[in-house]
């Protein structure tokens, strides 16, 4: 399954191939933890979606509600408005993949009538009941990726006995829901979810052992730009976790990563290059 492409709606598909794959953030939320990420509108989405794909983004993520440790709820409504006429936008002009960050059945079936791909949810489709059936329907990849607690409560003294063991345990179940709900296989997507309920030791120890992810037989998406692991290890503040990162989606593509969601898409197309051609070394 890996190995080969993940189906999308309307005939497309995302070439593993060419893997490791580079999705860039854009964050229609005035609170997103990294400012940098931020997009007030359809106009400033648009113009952020066409610099990262200029600069060689292979999917698009865009965001209406942060999930960062202790953001608060964000209604419907309010998602929805945040991220369709943006999303509209984007599509009207680029053929990117795009995918809507959202836990909400109504945003996803909404961003998907507006030309989205891809639902990633950070929920692994358990907070809205029908998630899963929206994205069956519309013949939608899903990205499944694992928390524990919710973002208001998940860094709350977090601990694992055996952090990428049980992450996995948890989200091979998930994958087996959404084949169950109608998902078909080359259109799951599994995401350990770094900084979501874990220690810095357990970020590390995902990363680390990322191969052992693989072994399920889907694709993997790590999602680490700027977060606050990094700035534990390197003492640094967001705004200046830009090599950390690089440095940690290289070891996480290196490890097997097929995607890396990123705020900065140009290093990490240079990053991906280089792991590229790694792979292809004998
Ligand atoms: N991380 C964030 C949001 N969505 N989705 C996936 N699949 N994996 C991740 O690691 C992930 C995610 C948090 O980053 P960001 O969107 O930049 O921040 P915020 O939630 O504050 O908007």
């Amino acid at each position: 399954m890996a190995e080969g492409r993940i189906g999308l709606p309307r005939g497309r598909s995302l070439d593993l191939a060419r893997a490791p794959l580079v999705m860039g953030v854009i964050n229609l939320t005035p609170d997103s933890f990294w400012e940098g990420s931020r997009a007030d509108g359809a106009e400033a989405a648009l113009a952020t979606a066409r610099a990262m794909v200029a600069e060689g983004a292979d999917i698009l993520d865009l965001g209406g509600e942060s999930t960062r440790p202790g953001s608060a709820y964000v209604s419907e409504e309010e998602e929805l408005s945040r991220v369709v006429p943006a999303l509209a936008a984007i599509r009207a002009e680029l053929d990117v993949p795009i995918s809507v960050d959202t836990r909400k059945a109504a945003v996803a079936r909404a961003a998907l009538d507006a030309g989205a791909d891809i639902v990633n949810d950070v929920s692994a489709l358990e907070d809205d009941p029908d998630m899963a059936a929206v994205a069956a329907m519309a013949g939608a990849a899903v990205v499944l990726m694992h928390k524990k607690g919710t973002p208001l409560d998940m860094q709350r003294d977090p601990s694992y006995a055996d952090a990428p063991r049980e992450i996995l345990d948890y989200l091979v179940a998930r994958a087996r829901q959404a084949r169950e709900a109608g998902i078909s296989p080359d259109r799951i997507v599994l995401d350990p979810g770094i900084g979501f309920g874990k220690r810095v030791e357990d970020n590390l120890d995902i990363i680390k052992h990322l191969a052992r992810f693989k072994d399920a037989g889907y694709p993997v998406l790590v999602g680490l730009s700027r977060k606050s692991f990094l700035g534990a290890l390197t003492g640094r503040a967001g705004a200046e976790r830009l090599a950390g990162t690089v440095a940690a989606n290289a070891a996480a593509m290196l490890a097997g990563a097929d995607i890396v969601r990123v705020h900065d898409v140009a290093p990490a197309v240079d990053a991906a290059a280089l792991v590229r051609a790694l792979r292809q070394r004998p």
